[in-house]
């Protein structure tokens, strides 16, 4: 996809592998730049506008833009783009595989055996909670969110949601029903964040909510880490007044292992892979890389933000 850029661009690129670009250096690559490929780890804020001033578009490689600004961008007429549907069913597929190997211990069953732990059989060992049958409520009802419940249909869930917005079609096509917040915090065995992060769900997953959870809830998020008090939530996990958390975001994101989260083994924490099989992120970037090329051709992008 890069290769296709660099065949009518010029191509300056970060070794992202190692470590996020630092400001300064965006700051100063980005003075000739007409065009930023981004990811979450660039904060794209007005200081990056301000000095680009031939920018005309950021192509983020994400559906979430929580890292643009994007006021600001509209303000400097840059245009923003996203990565939507491309990643839908992938990022199910990971939320779905975390809600089991949070429910069932999978991550500590696997080191137990690997620990040479294993020396008798019994009826507890390991034992986790059932999946099937369970409540299930989905917070944020897009279509990453819809993706999960079609998903736990299939395992006979009885599935809630609360979204802004009612989806009439998701509740015949899925059967799913929608409860206000509140409700489904205290009915769910299972809470899947599934929100984008906004000023309006930027700690939403408070001590207040957990302390309305069931104590035996288990909470999965897969959206943003902003969206939770992590401090709340590791009180919460020690308290009892939820069972276990399956974590694949976090607030400040690469977290180290002496994050206070990390000692608890009712968590299951991933380094934000929702999207990362290599079909999905070959699209997400095939994707952003149509939009620069559209855009710096003159044509509409495929995927704006607005
Ligand atoms: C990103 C994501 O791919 O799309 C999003 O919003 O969080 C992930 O799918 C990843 O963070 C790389 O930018």
């Amino acid at each position: 996809a890069i290769a296709k850029l660099r065949d009518s661009f010029e191509v300056d690129m970060w070794p992202y592998e190692d470590q996020p670009i630092p400001k300064g250096e965006l700051l100063n690559r980005v003075e000739s730049a007409d065009a930023i490929l981004s990811m979450l780890t660039e904060t794209i804020d007005e200081e990056v506008f301000l000095k680009g001033k031939q920018l005309k578009v950021v192509a983020n490689m994400a559906v979430g833009f929580d890292n643009i600004d994007v006021e600001a961008a509209k303000k400097h007429n840059v245009i923003v783009t996203n990565t939507p549907e491309v990643l839908n069913e992938t990022t199910a597929d990971l939320t779905f595989a975390l809600l089991l190997a949070t429910a069932r211990r999978i991550p500590e069953a696997v080191d137990f055996v690997k620990e040479n732990k294993w020396s008798t059989w019994s009826p507890f060992l390991m034992a986790g909670s059932d999946v099937h049958h369970k409540t299930l409520g989905i917070v944020g009802m897009g279509n990453i969110g819809q993706a999960v419940a079609k998903r736990a249909t299939g395992f006979n869930m009885n599935i809630l949601y609360h979204n802004r917005s009612r989806k009439r079609e998701a509740e015949q096509e899925l059967g799913v029903q929608y409860a206000e917040f509140d409700d489904l915090i205290k009915q769910s065995d299972f809470v899947v964040c599934m929100t984008p992060l906004t000023d309006e769900t930027k700690n939403m997953f408070n001590d207040d909510v957990f302390k309305k959870m069931k104590d035996a809830a288990i909470f999965i998020n897969s959206s943003r880490g902003g969206v939770v008090v992590e401090e709340d939530l590791y009180q919460a996990l020690i308290n009892g007044d939820i069972k276990a958390a399956g974590l694949d975001v976090f607030k400040d994101e690469p977290i180290s292992s002496d994050h206070p989260l990390l000692e608890l083994s009712q968590v299951v924490a991933l380094p934000h892979i929702g999207s990362a099989s290599v079909d999905t992120r070959m699209k997400m970037i095939e994707l952003a890389v149509d939009n620069i090329s559209r855009v710096l051709n003159g044509e509409e992008p495929v995927t704006p933000v607005y």
